[in-house]
């Protein structure tokens, strides 16, 4: 795989910060670096993951960082709505970018401020406090900070195994596929992501087609009953492939029949999905989803 190099700006851009700022850890040492033969400081994608990781020394010899790190200890997730809720975008971002590094990993920066950021868009929305546009406004952006955050996170390994992440039919949230996604890459899944609105027929092509270790199925809204659309899926692809379903949209009746097929689990939360996944990764048996 070919080595991808940032310039000063890139790493600025994807962390919000100053460019200066990035060339400043670049000359204390902070941050690897190479020089282009016209003298321009290049970093490898990696070493701005090593830079990332190792928090303790970013902080104490930054000033930006530890602020970053310290506001986003401080005061959660109500800062983050409130940024991208009066069009400061970027600052919203980050601020993210900052409660990742503060806490260390994506799961808890999904877990402490993305998600509660979006129920609360969605109680704000029901109850007259935000219109729809600010709800699309802010969901939109907020997408984008996730593709953003991912960015962070190491490429799969080449054998990690593969979770397809897809909508059932009728489904537009997808914004929870990206945050499940980011998730699972973190615990070293490769995740596939389909999107909304997907027919059963295109999970099974694809599931076909590619070697995939798990299928991952939301649904949060849709009325209609998907156990036979769940089971469509169960009986082409045979029992090889786990599947797991979550979101709020399932009916009590709907999980207790999806359950009862093989190698089929309902996941409550996204911490529930990942235990699963590590399970996987160690038994690499389709049991081990239940
Ligand atoms: C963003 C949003 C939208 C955006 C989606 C944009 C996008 N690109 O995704 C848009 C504008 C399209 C939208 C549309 C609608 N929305 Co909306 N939306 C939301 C909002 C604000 C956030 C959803 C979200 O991403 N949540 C964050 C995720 C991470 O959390 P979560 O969904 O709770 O999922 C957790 C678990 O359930 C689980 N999980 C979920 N899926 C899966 C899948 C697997 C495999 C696993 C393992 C786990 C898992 O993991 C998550 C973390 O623990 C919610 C508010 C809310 N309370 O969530 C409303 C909300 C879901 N929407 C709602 C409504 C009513 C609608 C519309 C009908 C509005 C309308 N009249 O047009 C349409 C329906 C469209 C459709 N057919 O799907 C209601 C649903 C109420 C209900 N259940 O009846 C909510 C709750 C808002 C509200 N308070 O009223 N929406």
């Amino acid at each position: 795989m070919q080595t991808v190099h940032l310039s000063p700006r890139d790493i600025a851009r994807m962390l919000s910060v100053n460019e200066s700022t990035v060339k400043r850890w670049i000359d204390r040492g902070l941050l690897n670096a190479v020089r282009t033969p016209g003298g321009h400081r290049r970093v490898r994608k990696e070493d701005v993951q090593a830079f990332l990781r190792n928090q303790d020394t970013a902080r104490e010899h930054s000033y930006i960082l530890s602020r970053l790190m310290h506001d986003s200890m401080a005061e959660g997730w109500r800062k983050y709505f409130d940024l991208h809720r009066a069009f400061k975008h970027l600052e919203a971002r980050t601020y993210v970018t900052g409660a990742m590094l503060a806490c260390g990993s994506a799961r808890c920066t999904l877990e402490d401020t993305v998600i509660p950021t979006l129920v609360k868009i969605g109680d704000a929305w029901q109850h007259g406090e935000l219109d729809i546009a600010d709800e699309h406004r802010m969901t939109f952006m907020i997408r984008n900070d996730l593709l953003s955050l991912d960015q962070l996170l190491p490429e799969p390994s080449p054998g990690a195994p593969r979770v397809l992440l897809a909508c059932v039919p009728e489904e537009n949230h997808e914004i929870v596929l990206q945050v499940l996604a980011l998730a699972a890459r973190e615990v070293g899944w490769h995740p596939i992501v389909l999107g909304i609105n997907v027919p059963a027929r295109e999970i099974i092509r694809v599931a076909e087609h590619e070697p995939i270790d798990m299928i991952a199925l939301s649904k949060t809204y849709p009325q209609r009953d998907y156990t036979g659309y769940v089971r469509e899926i169960r009986t082409a692809l045979g029992v090889e492939t786990p599947i797991i379903v979550g979101g709020a949209g399932w009916s009590k009746k709907e999980r207790t029949s999806l359950t009862r097929l093989p190698a089929t689990a309902y996941a409550p939360t996204l911490r529930d999905m990942l235990q699963r996944l590590q399970r996987c990764t160690a038994e690499r048996s389709p049991t081990c989803i239940t």
